[in-house]
């Protein structure tokens, strides 16, 4: 999968390099392309944004240098492109959207500031390309720089080769149809500062642990994520 990611900070993606993404990388599954929006300035001060038309806080991306910059994406790769805007006002990430975007051959991720690009670059390039505007939740960052690092993560980790054991991505997925949250884990020594692990998870009798996991992520869903159930 190819990646390009264009930013005005570009060392914001440097964790990309780390982990399992990072591996991605070296191993060549991913092709990952970071780029600087000032490249595709053409004034002294390398200028990317300028005041909202009608007023308002804030300041709003120039539309020339993202034209600029797609167009240059474009001519540098003739794979199809699925532009990726990261925004508060976007489409709500999910891993249903993480499994559609790894079936995509290209990403290119336009990391506008939060008062957004100008429209007329979004509407443009959705003439010729799949372009979709995303949101991580119900909440503002300054930038789509963390969304970019968060969705890069969750698209990666799905492609085939990536993640060590495809078992968990089974379980995950399995988890993911019935819509539940996931049951807690434990791990050795039986008791830790006087609390035990449940019984039933030493018992051998895999029927009661399945039962009992079920009934955990039932409650934890409730509990937490009621819309979940509806
Ligand atoms: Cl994707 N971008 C920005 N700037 N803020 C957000 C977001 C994205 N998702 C939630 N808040």
């Amino acid at each position: 999968m190819r990646l390009d990611v264009v930013t005005i900070f570009p060392d914001y993606l440097a964790p990309l390099s780390l982990s399992l993404v990072g591996k991605a990388i070296s191993s060549g599954i991913v092709d990952l392309q970071v780029h600087d929006l000032r490249t595709w300035t053409h004034d002294r001060h390398h200028t990317t944004d300028d005041t909202p038309y009608g007023g308002g806080a804030g300041m709003v991306m120039k539309p020339e240098p993202w034209g600029e910059a797609l167009d240059a994406l474009v001519e540098a790769d003739p794979t199809p492109m699925t532009i990726v805007v990261p925004t508060p006002a976007g489409r709500p990430f999910s891993q249903r959207l993480a499994h559609e975007l790894a079936e995509r051959p290209r990403l290119v991720f336009a990391c506008g500031r939060y008062e957004g690009i100008d429209q007329r670059v979004l509407d443009e390039f959705a003439e010729n390309h799949e372009l979709v505007e995303v949101s991580l939740g119900d909440y503002v960052l300054n930038g789509g720089e963390v969304a970019v690092l968060a969705i890069t993560e969750a698209v990666v980790r799905l492609l085939p080769g990536v993640v060590g054991n495809p078992a968990s991505l089974v379980e995950e997925s399995h988890s993911l149809e019935h819509e539940l949250l996931e049951y807690p884990n434990y791990t050795k020594p039986p008791v830790w500062r006087g609390r035990a692990v449940p019984e039933v998870l030493l018992s051998g009798n895999h029927g009661l642990i399945a039962q009992w996991r079920r009934e955990q992520a039932l409650e934890r869903t409730r509990q937490r994520r009621p819309d979940l159930l509806d």
